[in-house]
């Protein structure tokens, strides 16, 4: 199992990041405690129809995805937050998956999912893999006699430029590679008009403009830093042009902020660079996908074709 990252590493990260000529910060730092309750009621806002869209593909075509799994296999969930969406695959397919393993870099969130899972699915094992799945990653040798079945869902692909598309896809097919051929299925929001994507990012009740801003309380935290929130204001973009979503914190005034140490000036205007998240067609991300040497075996949306799911066979 690679290593966690430390702390000193993340804050090397902020601070490239913050003295970067356009200034960003890595979207992982959303998911602090408070983040992730935010992120929690986003998913419920009305504007915000992403995990509806995700939820309701699985309610009608779980059972024709889990049934792409080998028998027997291992579900390998990357990202896994919550054990929700792995559970529409595992009912659909009791008879194909023999294991769950969520792969995720919050100990907690997967101390969680085992707790849950003991009471709720206490005929299938549940093996929780701390990692950051960005890095390369192997598979315990209690998998080494099962297939795996990758699954990626939550358009948390959409947070990665097509560079890192590329890389984690084809740590992806390294780390799936056993017995069987490696199979991943990857949730992708679609390419949609502007007037619907923006506002699911800059929803009138102002929790994504909270969930943005709370970056910086996260930051404070974790790097010693002095970001005062009313300082910034969240400003959410269509970029046609790169076909993604971007999320902003734009510096009300001219001040400095020490970020660990380090004094860092924001011109008033200046942005910090929070997000991206593309909006994939369906052709677009299998090219991508294609390029990391995996081929389609199935894509199924929504009934309003909001949401994509991609079977990749590697
Ligand atoms: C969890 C990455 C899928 O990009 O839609 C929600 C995060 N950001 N609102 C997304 C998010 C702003 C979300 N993902």
């Amino acid at each position: 199992m690679p290593d966690m990252p430390t702390p000193p590493d993340v804050t090397v990260e902020i601070l490239s990041g913050l003295t970067a000529r356009q200034k960003t910060l890595p979207a992982k730092l959303f998911y602090d405690e408070a983040g992730c309750a935010l992120f929690e009621r986003i998913t419920r806002l009305p504007e915000y129809y992403v995990t509806r869209a995700e939820n309701a593909l699985l309610a009608r075509h779980a059972g024709e995805i889990a049934e792409k799994a080998p028998i027997g296999a291992a579900l390998v969930e990357y990202g896994a937050a919550d054990e929700s969406k792995a559970v529409s695959l595992l009912d659909a397919g009791t008879r194909a998956f023999t294991a769950y393993a969520p792969v995720d870099i919050a100990p907690g969130a997967l101390a969680a999912i085992v707790a849950r899972m003991r009471i709720s699915h206490p005929a299938i094992p549940v093996l929780p893999l701390v990692a950051d799945f960005l890095q390369p990653l192997s598979l315990p040798a209690s998998f080494s006699d099962k297939a795996a079945f990758g699954f990626f869902p939550g358009s948390t692909i959409g947070n990665f430029r097509p560079e890192a598309v590329h890389r984690f896809l084809g740590h992806v097919r390294d780390t799936l590679s056993g017995q069987a051929a490696p199979m991943l299925v990857v949730g992708t929001d679609l390419r949609k008009d502007e007037s619907v994507l923006v506002p699911a990012y800059d929803d009138a009740e102002g929790v994504t403009a909270q969930f943005n801003l709370n970056i910086l309380s996260h930051v404070n935290a974790i790097a010693g830093a002095d970001f005062d929130l009313a300082g910034f204001r969240h400003r959410a973009l269509w970029n046609a042009h790169e076909g993604r979503m971007e999320m902003h914190l734009e510096s009300l005034s001219a001040q400095t902020v020490t970020v660990s140490g380090t004094r860092i000036a924001f011109r008033r205007g200046e942005t910090i660079h929070t997000e991206d998240s593309y909006k994939h067609t369906r052709e677009g991300f299998l090219a991508l996908a294609q390029g990391a040497g995996w081929r389609s075996g199935g894509f199924w949306t929504d009934p309003d074709g909001l949401f994509g799911m991609h079977l990749l066979l590697g």
